[in-house]
């Protein structure tokens, strides 16, 4: 798993679709779909479509709150917010080679999600951040300190390049990021610079 982990937005130069595709060929190899607002039949043929651009660089891809669409998809997994579905209920419909992820915020949702089965964790939000609403408390570095667990966790949240040393010195495992790519002029030199600090691509 790369431990550079893009999440697709949406802006006024690139749709969700166009984020994935910019975050491939700045040569992030972990994509989850995540398109918040958009109808079901939108997201599923973004899903299909996107799915195809993944195996083409053999990355990849995870789909965010819908094991159902992760399945019929045939996705590398499927990303679950602590609102969503239960870990148990998806692991009853993915397949046994799909991968469930899970945000968390604390903890003790960290601990939840470990007994569960969860494959990775998100954990956040990091800083401030416009891409996510409803933002849960920040964590700040110091709530990637001493964690210690052998499941692999991603930072997430207003994630920028100055970051990526101090939070790679936590010990974590990798790092899930939007707007820096979105918003970067030169977004492949970018992950060249965040490589130095998470360098494992499969
Ligand atoms: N969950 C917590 S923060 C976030 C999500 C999906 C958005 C991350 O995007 P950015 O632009 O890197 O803050
Ligand atoms: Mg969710």
């Amino acid at each position: 798993m790369d431990k550079i982990y893009f999440i697709t937005h949406q802006n006024e130069k690139y749709s969700y679709l166009e984020s994935a595709k910019l975050a491939l060929d700045s040569g992030i190899r972990l994509i989850q779909l995540r398109m918040k607002h958009s109808p079901l039949s939108e997201i599923e043929k973004t899903a299909y479509i996107l799915k195809e651009e993944c195996d083409k660089y053999k990355a990849k891809l995870i789909i965010n709150d819908n094991s159902d669409l992760a399945l019929k998809i045939g996705a590398n997994g499927v990303h679950l917010g602590q609102k969503d579905e239960a870990i148990s209920i998806a692991k009853g419909k993915i397949r046994e080679n799909q991968i469930i992820g899970k945000t968390c915020n604390s903890l003790e949702h960290i601990r939840q999600a470990v007994e569960s089965g969860a494959d990775y964790i998100g954990l956040g939000p990091y800083r401030f951040t416009w891409t996510k609403e409803n933002l849960s408390p920040i964590l700040g570095i110091e709530g990637y300190k001493n964690l210690n667990l052998d499941i692999p966790i991603y930072a997430i949240g207003g994630i920028r390049l100055e970051d990526a040393k101090p939070l790679s010195e936590t010990g974590i495992y990798g790092i899930a990021i939007s707007s820096l790519i979105l918003e970067s002029k030169e977004p492949e030199k970018k992950v060249i610079e965040l490589r130095k600090y998470f360098k494992e691509i499969i």
